[in-house]
């Protein structure tokens, strides 16, 4: 990979917990890792991604967007009927691929409803599904006019990708992505919990040299 125009913007660890008193060594948690691809922000933040204000939120739904469990019902709950109503009219998106609606009540103004694979053991096309999800994401970004996204670990929940194999494909297509597509200009993982987003922050460490 290229990393000349890649640049670490802030890398802040902690630990969870409040308060500063050092002897019992609680610190304010905050936990992210920022960077610039080109002309663009990637941001690793833990998280909900309902309470996104990026434009777009992405969704972790199944073929039929008959909603679900997981980031898509919690997207459902906080978004109202609004969102199902328009994902009944669209009536399905193959796996691998991805669809928009309205973002309903959420403070997001859309949501990209992004159908991932269910994992086989990395075979059957796992990989090339799920980079296929990302990658149909940022295109119905882009073509929308979409300047800020937020996406969820897609597949790595009821579809049970490993974290750890589902975390560089998922950085790799945004990094590829970005690199030739400087509309975006902010693109957000939000990631749901400790683990996750250390396989995340572990795996861009392994693309990008960090300081
Ligand atoms: N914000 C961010 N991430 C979340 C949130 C949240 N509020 N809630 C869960 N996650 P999953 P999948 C994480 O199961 O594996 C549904 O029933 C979660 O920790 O939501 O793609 C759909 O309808 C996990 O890492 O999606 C489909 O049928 C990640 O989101 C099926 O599950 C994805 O977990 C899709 O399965």
């Amino acid at each position: 990979m290229d990393n000349s125009r890649d640049t670490i913007l802030n890398y802040q660890e902690g630990q969870p917990g409040e308060g500063t008193d050092k002897h019992d060594l609680k610190w304010v948690l905050f936990i992210f890792m920022k960077m610039k691809i080109n002309k663009s922000i990637l941001e690793l933040v833990e998280g909900d991604i309902t309470k996104e204000a990026t434009e777009a939120i992405v969704n972790a739904a199944n073929s039929g967007l008959r909603g679900g469990g997981g980031v898509d019902g919690a997207i459902h709950r906080a978004g109202g009927p609004q969102i199902m109503e328009e994902c009944r009219k669209i009536g399905g998106c193959p796996t691998g691929n991805a669809v928009i609606t309205s973002g309903g009540l959420l403070k997001a103004k859309y949501v990209i409803h992004a159908v991932g694979p269910i994992y086989h053991g990395g075979e059957k096309g796992d990989a090339e599904f799920l980079a296929g999800a990302y990658l149909n994401s940022l295109k119905r970004a882009s073509e929308n006019k979409i300047l800020s996204i937020s996406f969820p670990s897609l597949s790595t929940g009821a579809y049970g990708y490993p974290f750890d194999e589902a975390a560089p494909v998922a950085l790799k297509t945004i990094i590829e992505y970005l690199k030739h597509h400087d509309e975006i200009e902010h693109v957000r993982f939000v990631l749901f919990g400790a683990d996750a987003y250390r396989a995340y922050e572990s795996a861009l460490r392994g693309m990008i040299p960090m300081p």
